[in-house]
């Protein structure tokens, strides 16, 4: 059965709103009868349509129109769909259905995570909990009673307030919630488990006392205090920067182990990934401290951009998280490091969302269509809708960008809205029409400039001419000239408008022009990268060295030393698939001798720019991609600049760090210091390097330390990694994140083949097929992080892949789909590469997979490549 394509074009309004909403989930072991009650009205007054409710694997027990019951012959019953005859403009309708989350693989509606009952409900979950209109712009008040067993679940939790709470029969108990927010039922959440709770407070800014919990297993309570900190930084900064209050008495977060994202904003109970909550020195590393903050906060952001001014549909997924990665990323770059903070954005969007946009899966930050909604969470949605928002932001200045938001969330505050809602409100607040904005709402694809140079040394003249390739768009420009000492050099523009140091493109071109210099400048294009686009300028490697060395934006220099590896890099990887000897040019060697110098100011940015983009990275460089010359090329540059500066990275291998651990931006930085220079030690001297690596993985008091001498142990094979890896596994078998971590630093190993991972991480007592973090840590890794052993010759990596997604399809088709995104270089692979990816798919599509998800990610897929 084909799934019907949903068009933008076709939204109509709902022809009921549902103004209250009584729950009853009554859970028991083999079965959760779920009987709700809905306050119906209508839109329109004296229309006749039918009220259409939505439903998805419920088994229908009786339903009720104005207290009458109704056979099936008085209304329509499909298994997605039921019409109620509905006579007057306003009703109650009560139904029951019996459903069963002790058999729910999917993660999606009621479900079980282990001992743990919770829901998922955005994007169409709450469909599969009872029938209603489960569409975002339809926003009701919710009452719901939870009833079940009191000693295996003696917590029960749910959105709002708590009501009512008592015993009844057979040891069982209920609560009942209020929840005073009108809400769409994508936001409804409910909990039932044996959980502890960690509990704070958070005073919000004009004084009213908000409760802070945690819930987790007993086990895990003692890693919740991080997230608990980060959260109230988190309510802080929203207060300061965007003048958002928390509203509700109570924001409780609660933490399961099976689940399909990172987290979920649910009105006052956001359920979590135990990997988005769950931190510790001894399991956790920097970068695991680092998403959990981030997420924690993502997750409370959304309670103003996202709950309370929602999307009218999902087609406008952006509007909530576009803006809310956005605000995400400027606090994260409060927190710790602005620089370090954009560029590890920046490497997210360029590897992935770039790539995404390059690919048969390219698609609008608004999409126009789609058949399954889940399958646009991608990096499009969020990356690059948050690239949006901080053009709208730059556009419009610190103030009036802040005058912007207010307006938006105090004028659509309750409401389900639009992009060009969100474009007026901005605009509005300034006097500003922003509707020229839409396009990169609208319009998929990377827009590619083109920037060309004349200089006439005599006369002294200097013009950079910027062109759009792709039909133009308003595109930021930031731009400094550098001369030859370094010093910027003083410009003006033609043909645009320029606001501070910024270009506003809107045009096909426009001319940046500088005068009474007797040596060319160096530009800086894009500073901070201030649009996602391509640009194509021809930097001469000397210039990139001249930007690293002489440009105060570190973001800036970061973009100059990736073009500049990413140069050497991919001329290597030529020349190895040619034959030819490969080399080091002395520009990079030295380049890097001067970031060296600089790590004492700076760490985490000196890592940053001392490190080699990941193969994965680089295969967007690159028009033909051939994996494995660039593993190859990889190889050889890491050693050769291990060789080049072995004094240095011998010396920074020993880099002092605080004696405890700490997690803050300095020691944060100085870790990654001492790795990455253990790492280019290890690839130039493995015999010298080795001794220190082994006593790090061994002495380490930190999870950070640890990994990092792990990665170089297994990278290295041989008898030390398996001792390493037996040694870890013994001391944090029950503590699964510290194993997803243990399987997929093997995964992501140059050395793993599909073999290996088929029969030896795959067939592994602790792998389980049910837990999405297992799988991404298995399948996800050696997809996504394995570019030499997923694109093995033959398409042995290929069909393993396939067959993954065929087993989950069956179970989790949310997650089957999304793994199916690690083909999105398909289309540029080496021919041979290409006709083993398409057989793969070809033959996984034949295999009449079930889930819409699966089918519309094949589709778009095959046709690409075709
Ligand atoms: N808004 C959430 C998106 C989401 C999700 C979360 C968990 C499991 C399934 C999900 N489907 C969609 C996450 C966020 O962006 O905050
Ligand atoms: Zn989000």
């Amino acid at each position: 059965m084909n799934s019907p394509v949903k068009y933008l074009k076709d939204y109509h309004a709902p022809d009921f709103w549902v103004d209250e909403i009584s729950l009853d989930i009554d859970i028991h072991d083999d079965e959760t009868l779920v009987s709700s009650r809905l306050v119906v009205r209508r839109r329109q007054s004296g229309d006749t349509s039918p009220l259409r409710l939505d439903g998805g694997e419920l088994e229908t027990l009786w339903v009720r129109l104005d207290g009458v019951e109704l056979s099936a012959s008085n209304y329509a019953l499909t298994s997605e769909s039921l019409l109620l005859p509905v006579s007057g403009d306003a009703a109650v309708v009560e139904i029951g259905v019996r459903i069963h989350p002790e058999t729910n693989t999917s993660l999606e509606g009621l479900y079980r995570s282990g001992p743990i009952y919770c829901t998922q409900c955005e994007a169409e979950g709450f469909r599969k909990i009872t029938w209603y209109p489960d569409r975002p712009d339809v926003l009701s008040r919710f009452r719901t009673t939870l009833r079940a067993d009191q000693r295996r679940y003696p917590v029960l939790l749910c959105n709002g307030n708590r009501m009512a709470a008592g015993t009844l029969e057979n040891g069982r108990h209920y609560v009942t919630y209020d929840d005073p927010t009108l809400k769409p039922c994508y936001l409804f959440a409910a909990v039932a488990g044996d959980l502890e709770v960690l509990e704070d407070e958070f005073v919000t800014l004009s004084g009213r006392r908000v409760a802070l919990q945690i819930y987790a297993e007993a086990a895990d309570r003692p890693k919740c205090h991080h997230a608990m900190d980060s959260l109230k930084r988190a309510m802080h900064w929203d207060e300061q920067v965007y003048g958002r209050e928390y509203d509700l008495d109570v924001y409780m977060i609660v933490a399961v182990s099976y689940f399909n994202m990172g987290a979920m904003e649910n009105k006052g109970l956001n359920i979590f990934n135990t990997s988005c909550v769950l931190a510790s020195q001894g399991s956790t590393t920097d970068a695991g401290f680092q998403r959990v903050e981030s997420v924690v906060a993502h997750e409370y952001f959304h309670n103003w951009s996202g709950n309370r001014v929602t999307c009218r549909d999902w087609f406008q997924l952006c509007l909530k998280e576009g803006f809310t990665v956005f605000r995400d990323q400027q606090f994260s770059g409060d927190m710790l490091s602005h620089a370090v903070q954009r560029i590890d954005d920046l490497v997210m969007l360029r590897t992935y969302q770039f790539a995404e946009d390059a690919s048969p899966l390219s698609h609008a930050v608004r999409p126009e269509s789609f058949v399954e909604i889940n399958n646009f969470y991608t990096a499009t949605v969020y990356e690059k809708g948050a690239e949006l928002v901080r053009m709208l932001a730059l556009r419009l200045g610190q103030e009036g960008f802040r005058r912007g938001t207010d307006l938006y969330f105090s004028r659509h505050d309750g409401q389900a809205v639009t992009v060009e809602d969100f474009l007026r409100a901005l605009g509005d607040a300034s006097g500003e029409d922003l509707n020229d904005f839409l396009a990169w709402y609208r319009r998929p694809g990377t827009p590619k400039l083109k920037a060309t140079t004349e200089f006439d040394a005599i006369a002294g003249r200097y013009r950079l001419h910027l062109q759009q390739l792709t039909e133009p768009l308003p595109v930021p420009v930031r731009i400094s000239l550098l001369g030859q000492d370094g010093k910027e050099i003083e410009w003006e523009v033609m043909g645009a408008m320029r606001r501070g140091d910024c270009v506003w493109l809107t045009e096909k071109e426009a001319t940046v022009v500088a005068s009474g210099h007797c040596v060319e400048p160096v530009p800086v294009l894009l500073k901070g990268f201030s649009a996602p686009v391509r640009l194509d300028y021809p930097y001469a490697a000397e210039d990139l060295a001249h930007i690293v060395r002489f440009e105060q934006d570190g973001v800036s220099r970061w973009l100059a030393m990736q073009e500049l590896w990413q140069r050497v890099i991919v001329e290597n990887a030529q020349k190895w698939r040619q034959g030819e000897g490969m080399g080091l040019p002395l520009v990079l060697p030295q380049t890097l001798a001067s970031i060296t110098a600089t790590v004492e100011a700076d760490a985490a940015l000196a890592a940053r720019l001392l490190t080699m983009p990941s193969e994965v990275a680089l295969a967007e460089a690159v028009e033909s991609y051939d994996p494995e010359a660039l593993h190859m090329a990889c190889r050889f540059v890491r050693q050769a600049v291990g060789k080049a500066l072995l004094r240095q990275w011998r010396a920074l291998a020993q880099l002092s760090v605080a004696e405890n651990y700490h997690y803050d931006a300095s020691s944060i930085g100085r870790r990654a210091i001492r790795h990455l220079s253990m790492s280019y030690w290890s690839a130039a001297d493995g015999d010298g390097a080795a001794l220190q690596i082994v006593e790090q993985f061994y002495a380490a008091d930190n999870m950070t330390d640890r990994m990092a001498a792990l990665s170089l142990l297994v990278r290295q094979g041989g008898i030390g990694a398996a001792q390493a890896l037996a040694e870890l596994r013994g001391k944090h078998s029950a503590e699964a994140l510290v194993m997803d971590q243990w399987f997929s630093i093997q995964a992501s190993s140059p050395h793993a083949d599909a073999g290996f991972v088929t029969h030896v991480l795959l067939a592994d007592k602790d792998f389980d097929w049910m837990n999405p973090n297992r799988v991404r840590a298995v399948i996800g890794a050696f997809s996504q992080q394995n570019p030499a052993g997923f694109h093995e010759k033959g398409g042995a990596g290929y069909r393993l892949l396939c067959t993954a997604v065929k087993r989950l399809d069956g179970t989790n088709p949310q997650l089957a789909a999304r793994l199916l995104g690690a083909f999105s270089k398909a289309g540029r692979l080496l021919p041979e590469l290409r006709a083993e990816v398409l057989k793969a798919l070809n033959h996984l599509a034949a295999s009449r997979v079930k889930s819409t998800d699966v089918q519309e990610m094949l589709t778009r897929l095959i046709s690409g490549l075709d």
